[in-house]
């Protein structure tokens, strides 16, 4: 399978459906999570991003949230972004699976995006629940509610937390139903957004992967290809 054979299927594809990682942000200057520049080498997963850890220390996890909001207010979508937002004018049925949550795909310009993980440009009241916008940066370490005064917390999911259940299945909707799939920057780690591959395989859609380095994914796929997502993704169009 060639990267030219990619290319053909995805411009005489009627349904596309991309699924991204932090590897696509990289290449906007992101951290990624794993891997030897990324986050969880200096920090613990479980200390930062379960509700357990924000229960413990509120303050602690929040320092974290400003830090990253402060670096992603800084960036740009790159190539890639942009590339997908070409994609989606020209394919009849596209949507594009995230699980990043640093608004990039939005502030490209891609219109059906499903964030699996939340964004980091909102908060949620632990209290009354209700969800709003901001973008201030740095928030202070202990926000709270304008309404009901409950402290505020990162609209974003945490290990051991649901993904929202509308999101999620109007994923695995867009997966079943694509005849591409393209996979861009995630290691393909994490549940429940590891089962989008498969089921879209399941489903018989050609399946695309673009990833830095090979990924435990790679072998099911049905082209492989490794380099950077800004370098790639334009050429798949
Ligand atoms: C480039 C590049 C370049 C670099 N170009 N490429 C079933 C089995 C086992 C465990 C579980 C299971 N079901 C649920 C679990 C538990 C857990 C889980 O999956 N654990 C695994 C780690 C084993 N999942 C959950 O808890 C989920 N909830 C859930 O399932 O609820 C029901 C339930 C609960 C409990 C038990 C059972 C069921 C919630 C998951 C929420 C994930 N949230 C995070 C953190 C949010 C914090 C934040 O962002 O502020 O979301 S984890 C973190 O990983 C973040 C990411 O979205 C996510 C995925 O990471 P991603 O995008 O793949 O990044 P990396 O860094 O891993 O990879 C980057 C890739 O890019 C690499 O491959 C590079 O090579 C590549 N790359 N530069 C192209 N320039
Ligand atoms: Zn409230």
């Amino acid at each position: 399978m060639s990267l030219l054979e990619a290319r053909s299927r995805i411009a005489s594809a009627q349904a596309i459906t991309i699924l991204t990682g932090a590897g696509i942000s990289a290449d906007s200057g992101i951290p990624t999570f794993r891997g030897t520049e990324g986050l969880w080498r200096n920090y613990r997963a479980e200390d930062l991003a379960t509700p357990e850890a924000f229960e413990r220390n509120p303050q602690r996890v929040w320092e974290w949230y400003n830090w990253r909001r402060e670096i992603i207010a800084t960036k740009q979508p790159n190539e890639a972004h942009h590339a997908l937002v070409r994609m989606e004018e020209r394919a009849k049925n596209f949507h594009l699976v995230t699980q990043n949550v640093d608004g990039l795909h939005r502030l490209a310009g891609s219109r059906s995006i499903y964030e699996l993980h939340g964004d980091i440009w909102k908060v949620r009241c632990t209290s009354c629940l209700q969800v709003t916008d901001n973008h201030e940066v740095p928030l202070s370490l202990l926000p709270h509610c304008h309404t009901c005064g409950g402290l505020l917390r990162p609209h974003i999911v945490w290990f051991g937390e649901s993904l929202d259940e509308q999101t999620l299945n109007k994923s695995f909707q867009a997966v079943k139903s694509c005849e591409v799939m393209v996979i861009i920057g995630t290691s393909g780690l994490v549940y429940p957004a590891a089962m989008l591959m498969p089921a879209a395989k399941a489903n018989g859609a050609f399946v695309v992967e673009v990833n830095l380095d090979p990924t435990h994914s790679s072998p099911s796929a049905a082209l492989s290809i490794n380099g950077r997502a800004r370098d790639i993704v334009p050429l798949l169009l």
